[in-house]
């Protein structure tokens, strides 16, 4: 999904690599006088590598004037290219079909990578370099094999060495959709690998070619046309051409004639005086090379050695156990320190929420904490709260990604009665299990939330119903206790309150004002869940889902009281609240009026996850005195001071 700047720039990678592919295919098949099995070559490494490809066709392959091929591609340089494309072509095909099944099977990221090493090589020895080089080779299959088996040994080992941890370390990186097959950055994250591995392979086949233990480009020309019976002849060969087709090698020695086809190998190195020494050894065409065996031996060492720290040091840093399955399509938030022991669980816990989730956008117009409407059914009070994705508005040109209950941030007030029977719908829209608790109250056992404590969460597309009378009055408020650490810190919560029965109890006020608080983590355009951990650190606070200068102001009057609900809905910080122009009275805390004896004046309440406090606070001089969270980053919008401040602030404008 484009949800990244990743995403489109990959649209236009793979438009381009559509485009190239294209351009090789067409061209190999109308102009290109090569072997069927180069055209493929091509044709397969320049859909993997885009634009690259292309560049290493022209460069290296393409005929530039009808008739030059076979000087053209000469130079070793070029002959090793042919030789890594072909290694290539066929390693990444099977890496590429190993790594979409193994991914879409849900098999961890280790095992991964052994079907695909194994698969790479398979397709790589056994179909491109046997089958397809036996067209070219003579002899049978089997000798086909057998005689490439070393040299796809050698190649595969470097590739896979840089394909290996480029893969693994990307895709096991922030953004995990690179394990997912249906999400473009998979591809993109294959394609930079097989570019990988192809540099990696290139030197070791320019060797493997200069000492004819592998093929290079070769130039066939179809008998019959313009060129085909121009092309060189090969060196002291006195059979007659073949008169059906005739094979240019030009990486290869020429090593005796075949009987039935006539191969040219125009070698670099192929000295005529070696190539006579090989004439007459085969009745096909044996590549003999001058590579010692010892030479063999030490490079093979090599890229054993490089195989292995390739597939074995990601491990190191990333846990390979997981599976694609196992981490969804998780973004992760920047900064979060992720090792080889980090499960899938707390990966998903800290990733961004998807904005492909998202249900309906809001503007900065748009607020939290309304009155929800309720209805009467049997003397029941009957509440509906519908939790699901939403674009929330925090700033002007500023939106989060939230979990939210019926669309608005926070939730939207319950406001009940002492004494009230009452039952709330809870429908699960969301792509996360949840439930809710009732933060404070007196409820049966059963409704009180806690998931797989009390209840089984609610999945996805699920409902509950919680059904209890209040049997308390004051601040309470709700959020989920199913993953409250990702959800309730992506905005699940809501202020509940609860009237007395006894309207004489209650503590007056001319004014009232809920204030919920929230931690936000917004970065690279992605809504991470604030938390007090690496990675987890909130950029944007807001109170009633708006960062100030968004928030409210209060209106007042010069001796008007203000109460002021402060609400712990704050899922990972304590919130120093401080109210300018003079101390107020703490009247209730966590919803329990104080005896007037007990109540008591200060000017900073430390409002933890979790608590209440109620304040009455006096208007005693006119002008605009703040409400303000005492630590001053969280008076900050990402930093950023607006206005005189940001995020934890309110005016109340007193006239
Ligand atoms: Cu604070």
């Amino acid at each position: 999904m484009l949800i990244q700047p990743i995403d489109y720039f990959l649209l236009v990678w793979f438009a381009l690599a559509a485009a190239s592919t294209l351009y090789v295919a067409v061209d190999q098949y109308r102009n290109n006088p090569e072997p069927i099995v180069m055209k493929w070559g091509f044709i397969l490494v320049t859909l993997y590598t885009g634009p690259l490809g292309l560049l290493l066709y022209v460069l290296a392959d393409k005929e530039p004037h009808p008739g030059t091929h076979e000087e053209f591609i000469k130079p070793l340089s070029k002959q090793g290219i042919g030789s890594t494309i072909h290694c290539v072509a066929g390693d990444a095909t099977g890496i590429i079909a190993a790594a979409v099944i193994t991914a879409t099977l849900g098999l961890p990221m280790w095992f991964d990578l052994i079907v695909e090493y194994v698969a790479g090589f398979s397709v790589g020895l056994f179909v491109f370099q046997a089958l397809f080089m036996r067209s070219m080779m003579g002899g049978t299959y089997f000798e086909n094999v057998r005689r490439s088996f070393v040299p796809e040994f050698i190649s595969m080992n470097f590739m896979m060495a840089a394909m290996a941890p480029v893969m693994t370390l990307l895709m096991m990186s922030r953004d995990m959709r690179a394990m997912d097959p249906t999400q473009l950055v998979f591809w993109g994250v294959m394609s930079l690998g097989i570019m990988a591995g192809y540099a990696l392979a290139y030197p070791s086949n320019v060797w493997m070619v200069a000492k004819s233990l592998k093929h290079g480009l070769m130039t066939e020309r179809k008998p019959g046309t313009k060129f085909a019976d121009e092309a060189p002849q090969p060196d002291k060969d006195d059979k007659p051409a073949d008169p059906h087709s005739r094979h240019d090698m030009a990486a290869m020695k020429s090593g005796g004639g075949d009987k039935t086809k006539h191969h040219n190998m125009a070698a670099m190195g192929g000295k005529s005086g070696e190539g006579g020494d090989a004439k007459g050894e085969g009745d096909h065409d044996k590549m003999k090379s001058d590579a010692t065996r010892p030479q063999v031996f030490a490079l093979g060492m090599v890229s054993i050695v490089a195989l292995a720290a390739g597939m074995i040091a990601p491990a190191n840093s990333v846990n390979m156990r997981l599976s694609s399955r196992d981490v969804g399509d998780s973004i992760m938030p920047p900064g979060m320190i992720m090792d080889r022991t980090t499960p899938a669980d707390a990966m998903r816990d800290m990733a961004a929420a998807n904005p492909n989730d998202v249900r309906a956008s809001y503007g900065l117009g748009v607020r939290g904490d309304r009155p929800l409407a309720f209805r009467i059914e049997n003397g029941v009070k009957v509440f509906d709260l519908r939790a699901s994705v939403i674009n929330w508005t925090i700033l002007p040109g500023v939106s989060v990604v939230a979990y939210a209950y019926n669309g608005q941030v926070p939730g939207p007030r319950i406001h009940i009665r002492e004494g009230d029977r009452v039952r709330i719908d809870v429908h699960n829209e969301l792509p996360d299990i949840t439930s809710v608790h009732w933060h404070g109250l007196i409820v049966p056992n059963q409704m009180d939330g806690p998931a797989y404590v009390t209840q089984a969460p609610i999945e996805p597309g699920g409902s509950y119903s919680y059904a209890f009378t209040a049997v308390q009055h004051g601040t309470y408020f709700y959020h989920p206790h199913a993953k409250p650490d990702r959800t309730q810190a992506l905005g699940l919560y809501g202020a509940l309150v609860i009237d007395p029965s006894d309207p004489a109890t209650e503590v007056a006020a001319d004014h009232e004002y809920v204030v919920q608080l929230q931690e936000w983590l917004l970065r690279e355009g992605l809504t991470f869940p604030a938390m007090p951990m690496e990675g987890g650190f909130a950029n944007y606070f807001t109170i009633n889902g708006k960062a100030y200068p968004a928030t409210e102001t209060i209106p007042m009057k010069v001796g008007e009281t203000l109460k002021v609900r402060f609400i712990g809905t704050n899922n990972g910080m304590v919130h120093p609240m401080h109210i300018h122009g003079g101390p107020f009275q703490v009247v209730a805390i966590d919803g329990e009026t104080l005896a007037p004896a007990q109540r008591y004046m200060a000017d900073t309440v430390l409002v933890g996850p979790g608590q209440r406090y109620d304040v009455v606070w006096t208007a005693r001089k006119p002008g605009k005195w703040l409400i303000h969270c005492h630590i001053p980053h969280h008076t900050a919008n990402n930093n950023v001071e607006t206005q005189g401040g940001g995020g934890l602030m309110a005016v109340i404008d007193v006239r």
